[in-house]
């Protein structure tokens, strides 16, 4: 028993006696806590027997293939993005479910000269100020030098370095377009705790008090986040399936498992869920074929050793899924575009092999899809986010998509695993809040609602490599994310 709570102690949830007894009881008790601990809303923290009943809904979809209920968001929400088009250049009408904003493809301008760096942090800058702003009244750091001294200050400012001092104390330097200030914050203060969030180059608001002479010491940090109020779009249409990380060409791509996939769309299987037939989308966030030369000793990984035919045989993969679904896919870093971000769509010398109605988008990208905003982004900085933030890990890559949301930025680490080019904005910045948050890259399901936002990693298709093993992460493949667009419910299907 005592083992049963300290699990989800661990996780950071508290299960209620109630929830404790039917969990005890439970037949299937480790399958049950699993399911659980792998799926509960991070708002949660403390589990009790409605979270157990609403898993017990889950229904046996296809042949054995388990779907599982996770949050039902209907009752929480503000909705900034709607799907009215984007204003940002490169607004693409496709047909009449698919609506492109904020992707790079063919509009690459960084020519990576010291100017491209200046602007395209003054771009960041200026994004996250404008999001700040509407809750903190900040003013401009120069002005802090002139008579401010004992007295509480508002500024908002870019991180260019957070560290601890020999006697635990943490201090940050910050900028805006007007001056630095740093800021003092006591290890035994009661935002110290909070501060161990501060990654370098993000932009947040700090309160505090100024010394005259461009210290503050701090009382409160304001991350730009995404507001209370946010509320749900319950106005979609359809059915959309989220997937990632093929990895087509590996030997540890899933190929069965995949065919089980096709086969339960393509209605070849009875389907108890009935969930099959009303797919409308399917999204791909990346790395569609393993590609070559991306990790050490990655070669004898290798089923397909050709680029080009793996992508032929990704295609065949798709090709094969029954028309009438808007097929949506969006590279990641072991797809052949360049590696810096953003990445622009599949080269036509690849989608030529797919079916003609499918739909190439850059990496990140804005979509909409049955009239519901999708933000898509393969996830590279989930790695940043899990060496940085405390707590943060493999296993539940969603916590560090909430960390993307907190700070409205997909990637806010400059120079670290992601290699961002300085474009002539930020295209990472979160300006328009998307109704699904859609990653991928670590290979581990993940499902979450964070203020409104459905927040959801598809996980992957590829079985567990030696170099993942040595890395110790643990992939769950063949999990499939599904999200009903009317009610923003979502459920995940097995299919390994
Ligand atoms: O990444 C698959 C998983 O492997 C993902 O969790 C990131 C992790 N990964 C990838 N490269 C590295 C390195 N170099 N060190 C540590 N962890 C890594 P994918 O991009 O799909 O191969
Ligand atoms: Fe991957
Ligand atoms: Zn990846």
């Amino acid at each position: 028993m005592f083992e049963i709570v300290q699990r989800f102690a661990d996780q950071g949830y508290q299960l209620d006696p109630k929830a404790l007894e039917l969990i005890k009881s439970h037949p299937a008790k480790e399958e049950l806590i699993k399911s659980l601990l792998s799926n509960l809303d991070l708002a949660v923290s403390v589990i009790d027997s409605s979270h157990i009943s609403n898993l017990g809904q889950s229904s046996l979809a296809p042949t054995g293939i388990k779907s599982t209920l996770f949050f039902d968001s209907k009752n929480n929400q503000e909705s900034l993005d709607h799907c009215t088009p984007y204003t940002l250049a490169g607004t693409a009408k496709l047909n009449q479910d698919i609506e492109i904003g904020a992707d790079i493809t063919g509009r690459s301008t960084c020519t990576g000269e010291y100017n491209d760096f200046v602007r395209y942090f003054r771009d960041r800058y200026a994004k996250l100020r404008e999001i700040l702003a509407n809750r903190l009244s900040a003013r401009p750091m120069e002005s802090l030098r002139r008579n401010t001294a004992g007295r509480e200050v508002t500024i908002i400012g870019m991180v260019m370095d957070v560290k601890t001092t020999h006697k635990g104390n943490r201090i940050v330097e910050l900028e805006d377009p007007t001056g630095m200030v740093t800021a003092l914050i006591q290890k035994d203060s009661e935002i110290f705790e909070k501060s161990s969030f501060i990654l370098p180059d993000e932009v947040l608001g700090v309160t505090g008090m100024s010394d005259g002479n461009g210290r503050i010491f701090v009382k409160n940090l304001i991350w730009p986040d995404v507001p209370n109020q946010n509320q749900i779009l319950e106005n979609g249409r359809g059915y959309a399936l989220l997937l990632s990380d093929l990895h087509v060409g590996s030997k540890f791509f899933m190929e069965e498992a995949w065919l089980r996939f096709v086969s339960w769309l393509n209605g070849d299987v009875d389907d108890p869920s009935g969930l099959a037939s009303q797919v409308d989308h399917i999204v791909v966030a990346g790395d569609v074929a393993d590609g070559i030369g991306i990790y050490p000793g990655q070669e004898s990984d290798l089923a397909i050793k050709d680029i080009y035919e793996q992508y032929q045989k990704a295609a065949e993969c798709f090709n094969s899924i029954r028309q009438g679904i808007n097929i949506v896919i969006s590279p990641g870093n072991h797809d052949i575009v360049r590696q810096a971000e953003p990445q622009p769509a599949l080269p036509e010398t690849v989608c030529k092999f797919f079916r003609s109605d499918f739909t190439f988008v850059g990496n990140p990208t804005r979509i909409c899809l049955g009239g519901i905003p999708f933000l898509i982004y393969h996830g590279r900085s989930i790695d940043d986010f899990v060496l940085r933030i405390p707590g943060l890990s493999y296993a539940s890559p969603e916590k560090a998509m909430v960390e993307m949301l907190r700070r409205r930025h997909l990637s806010p680490i400059y120079g670290s695993r992601v290699s961002i080019a300085p474009e002539q904005e930020d295209h990472y910045v979160i300006s328009r809040l998307p109704a699904i948050l859609h990653c991928g890259h670590v290979h581990t399901v993940g499902i979450a609602r964070y203020k409104g936002v459905a927040v959801i990693n598809s996980g992957t298709w590829q079985a567990q490599t030696e170099f993942q093993k040595k890395m110790n992460i643990h992939p769950t493949p063949a999990a499939v994310p599904i999200v009903d667009l009317a009610t923003m419910k979502v459920r995940k299907l097995l299919f390994a």
